[in-house]
């Protein structure tokens, strides 16, 4: 079948539009027509070329929610009708990483999706005969996607599209690292850099859970409106404070428990860190660097107590957690509505790329 589809053909430039040619699914693999999708950040940085992993051409976006329209062989868990969220992180189940309980991340299919391939190691996009790459294993920005089984969320029938792709990514990351990666207490006190589509759901997260002081540190002061909104108590622009780490350290007594990169920039990253209070900070890494990028401190502020973590997909096991989320959505425990300030048609795909990089939006979403 063909499908409208954002192609990037090479890092850097813009995406055009194109009718692709989709391969039926295979053995343990689903059709589905996604009906819109978010960008993200993590887009832009595969984009920009900044991306060991970022292979060209390729079908970008991972943060989309749709329709199963057909399933391949052995497909037992879903069927016709039903409204799913792809997963950049599956759940398989089966894997070692599954079976640990220790991880979300299923390790299943990862290899062939960091080459942007089907598990059988083709490609089911092509253009003129020639193959285009999956990408996180999603490819969004395509109006029709091949998906294995494993790597779709099966979600409630009354959400809207155009609202809960937002947790195909954004949401998920943002309220899962502080609900299952780091599992803040409540009378916690916290601080999020950077306050975009990640952080700010940092911020809903913290106050879901009943944290007490909710720091948000960005260059940009625009953000501070919406923070308060979704919770924050306390504002700090890096270009208005002498020392950032200093200022939190005071505001803390003593620095905050727990703290969250959402940014990607490495010497925020130890910002992060060295804001946290002795004996038991921990510091959460949840924006992406790029290739080659390396992060230092002095090894004295891991020997006096403080942590320094990841979170990928905020620690959610996709299958099992996602579904929840939406619930979470549609019962009114979080916000999604507010963050998405910018609805595009797919030909407008480029301007949502635009409006991020200026810093006047928190997500723009595509609906088809
Ligand atoms: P975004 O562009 O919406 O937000 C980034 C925010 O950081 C902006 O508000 C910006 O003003 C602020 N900022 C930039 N430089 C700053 C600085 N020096 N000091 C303070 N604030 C600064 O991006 P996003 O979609 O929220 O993504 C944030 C990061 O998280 C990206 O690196 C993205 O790739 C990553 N990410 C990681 C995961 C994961 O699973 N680990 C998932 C999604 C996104
Ligand atoms: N290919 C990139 C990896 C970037 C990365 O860390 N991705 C996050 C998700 S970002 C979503 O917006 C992730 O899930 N990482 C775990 C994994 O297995 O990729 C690079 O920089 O190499
Ligand atoms: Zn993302």
């Amino acid at each position: 079948m063909k499908t409208r589809a954002a192609v990037a053909w090479q890092a850097g430039h813009p995406l055009t539009i194109e009718e692709v040619d989709l391969a039926a699914p295979k053995a343990g693999e689903v059709l589905v027509e996604v009906k819109a999708t978010g960008i993200c950040h993590t887009d832009y940085y595969t984009l920009s070329g900044a991306d060991p992993e970022g292979l060209f051409p390729a079908i970008l976006g991972h943060e989309g929610a749709g329709v199963v329209v057909d399933t391949g062989p052995g497909v037992k868990s879903l069927q016709l009708g039903d409204h799913v969220i792809p997963l950049y992180t599956p759940e398989c189940r089966e894997c070692k990483f599954c079976l640990s309980r220790k991880t979300n991340l299923c390790q299943a299919i990862r290899s062939t999706q960091g080459r942007g391939l089907m598990p059988d190691e083709t490609s089911r996009f092509s253009l003129d005969g020639k193959p285009i790459l999956h990408y996180m294993g999603t490819s969004t920005f395509s109006n029709y996607i091949v998906v294995p089984e494993i790597a779709l969320a099966k979600i409630r029938k009354d959400a809207p599209f155009d609202k809960v792709c937002y947790i195909g990514c954004g949401v998920t990351t943002g309220i899962g690292a502080v609900v299952f990666t780091a599992k803040v207490e409540a009378g916690a006190h916290i601080a999020v850099f950077g306050l975009g589509g990640i952080g700010l759901n940092v911020i809903q997260g913290a106050k879901m859970v009943g944290a007490d002081k909710i720091i948000g540190i960005d260059i940009n002061p625009e953000r501070a409106t919406m923070a308060r909104e979704f919770g924050m108590t306390h504002f700090l622009n890096p270009n208005e404070v002498d020392n950032i780490v200093d200022a939190i350290v005071q505001l803390t007594g003593g620095g905050v428990d727990f703290s969250f990169e959402c940014i990607g920039n490495t010497q925020i990253m130890r910002q992060a860190l060295e804001c946290t209070h002795k004996g038991w900070g921990r510091s959460i890494i949840i924006g992406v660097a790029e290739a080659g990028a390396e992060i230092s401190t002095r090894p004295f502020q891991l020997v006096t107590g403080r942590k320094w973590e990841g979170s990928a997909f905020g620690g959610a096991r996709g299958r099992t957690d996602v579904p929840k989320i939406v619930d979470w959505y549609m019962e009114g425990k979080i916000k999604i509505d507010p963050l998405i300030t910018h609805t595009l048609k797919l030909e407008e795909i480029n301007e949502g790329f635009q409006l991020m990089k200026a810093g006047k939006s928190i997500r723009s979403v595509v609906v088809y």
